[in-house]
């Protein structure tokens, strides 16, 4: 009786490990996920939404724009997550916690904020979409986190060189990066 109560307890307790094991595997590849609603600025009527799931360590982005004009816009994170002025400006410069020059996302130098340019049809909409480990969504590493930034969407295309900027024009869209309750 005594043998059979011991071998019920030990193999309770082995599930219970393994319950636990599970719970820890999936707290680890849980995702966080941030959106910015893109609100129209400068009297444009660009409107959109920016996602970016993290996984892993990964933060994938999903942009997705309408109410363009056709040809190439560029997209960028700037430093403070503040579309209240009616041009975008409250938005500040691009987010660039590194400390590097406007560049081209991929070849460095290049700012945090960098994402590049979008591709926009007749029909007015784009859509780009990246992947990095350079962000992340909400952690505690200020050079990663993107929470409380904001996208800009520009009048023209971002040339890559011209600094800090990259000579993109005005500011179409603006939207606050929040971090999404789960
Ligand atoms: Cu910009
Ligand atoms: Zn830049």
């Amino acid at each position: 009786m005594k043998n059979l109560t011991s071998k019920i307890m030990l193999l309770s307790g082995l599930l219970m490990l393994a319950f636990i094991f599970i719970l820890c595997k999936a707290s680890m590849t849980k995702t966080i996920v941030a959106k910015a609603v893109i609100e129209s600025k400068s009297e444009s009527t660009v409107k959109g939404t920016v996602v970016f799931t993290e996984k892993n360590g990964v933060v994938n982005m999903v942009a997705d724009i309408s109410g363009a004009a056709p040809g190439t816009h560029a997209i960028h994170i700037h430093d403070k997550g503040d579309c209240s002025a009616a041009d975008g400006s409250s938005a500040a410069g691009h987010w660039n916690p590194t400390k590097e020059n406007h560049g081209k996302w991929g070849s460095a130098p290049c700012h945090r904020g960098d994402i590049g340019n979008i591709e926009v049809g007749a029909d007015g909409k784009g859509k780009i979409t990246m992947t990095t480990d350079l962000w992340c969504v909400g952690c505690n590493d200020l050079n990663k986190d993107i929470t409380g930034k904001a996208i800009i969407i520009h009048a023209k295309a971002d040339d890559f060189t011209t600094q800090p900027t990259g000579n993109a024009g005005a500011r179409l869209g603006c939207g606050v990066i929040v971090r999404q309750a789960q």
